[in-house]
């Protein structure tokens, strides 16, 4: 059951079971005309994962019964308006796990990172972000103005708020489920969602991980992304923040949550550099 995955992970999974502690485990995953390419995420999702849940924006191509066609037991929501960041919020608030995986469905991001991802969290982090900019990430789907683009993004976010983000235009990224009280995501409907959250964990004072990951070019179909406007509503997004912090309305100082196992640990479990 725990063979594709690192011995680690699957070795801190078992731990977790034979003390009764094991944090279970959901993941979101936004959907809009990604039939082509669903079969290859879903597959390769490790078979540990507790729920899965398929958030689709009014598929027209079967993405839906596709999915339910290869997971029966797939759990599929819908979103109360337009837009990956409402997909996202309605996926959240559907989820039941300690543990919420957000990926997307275009075959660009490789599930089977997932085990590093809830490996970080179970070593101490509150959220886990992947990073296509530190060594051992990369891309193969993001055209040098884009990059351009995030590179930007992370300069002006480092400037206002701090931090040592490398990357953030990136939607792979784990968290321990009870973070999203802390968050507020009402305005965030479009791309804008993961710039977002990347800085309200920041001004929350959560440990923070950057992980690297590798973004593969999306397998079939078209983009959802179109650079200016959404670019636009990310700089948005950042100077509202911005204006927020500097206004003295940033978030509190949050009291740490860890596993029980964690937390008599030297740190309370923190993570080195975070
Ligand atoms: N439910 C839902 N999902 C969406 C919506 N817009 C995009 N998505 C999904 O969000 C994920 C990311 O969208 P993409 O179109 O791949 O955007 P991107 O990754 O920034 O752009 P590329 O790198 O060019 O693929 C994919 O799984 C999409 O199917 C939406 O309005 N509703
Ligand atoms: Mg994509």
């Amino acid at each position: 059951m725990l063979s594709n995955i690192s011995p680690i992970v699957s070795d801190i999974h078992a731990q977790s079971m034979n003390s009764g502690d094991v944090p279970a485990i959901s993941v979101v995953i936004p959907t809009k005309n990604e039939a082509r390419n669903i079969a290859y995420v879903l597959g390769r999702i490790p078979t540990w994962v507790d729920e899965v849940i398929l958030v689709d924006g009014d598929s027209t191509d079967g993405t839906v019964e596709v999915a339910r066609s290869l997971m029966p037991e797939i759990r599929v929501v819908s979103q109360d308006r337009p837009g990956k960041g409402a997909a996202l919020r309605s996926g959240f608030a559907a989820a039941g796990g300690d543990i919420v995986v957000m990926l997307d469905a275009d075959g660009s991001m490789d599930p089977g990172e997932i085990p590093v991802f809830v490996g970080a969290l179970l070593a101490g982090a509150d959220f886990v972000k992947g990073s296509r900019f530190i060594q051992g990430g990369g891309t193969d789907d993001m055209e040098w103005y884009r990059r351009l683009g995030n590179w930007g993004f992370v300069k002006i976010v480092t400037l206002l708020f701090g931090g040592r983000y490398s990357d953030l235009c990136y939607g792979y990224a784990a968290f321990w489920r009870d973070i999203l009280d802390h968050l507020s995501l009402e305005r965030d409907d479009g791309f804008e969602i993961e710039t977002s959250m990347n800085i309200q964990v920041l001004n929350a004072r959560l440990s923070v991980h950057e992980l690297p990951s590798i973004e593969a070019a999306r397998r079939h179909g078209v983009s959802n992304l179109r650079t200016i406007p959404d670019g636009w509503r990310v700089l948005t997004t950042i100077l509202r923040f911005g204006f927020q912090r500097h206004g003295g309305r940033a978030s509190a100082h949050l009291p740490k949550r860890r596993p029980a196992r964690l937390r008599n640990m030297p740190g309370g479990g923190r993570v080195a550099g975070s």
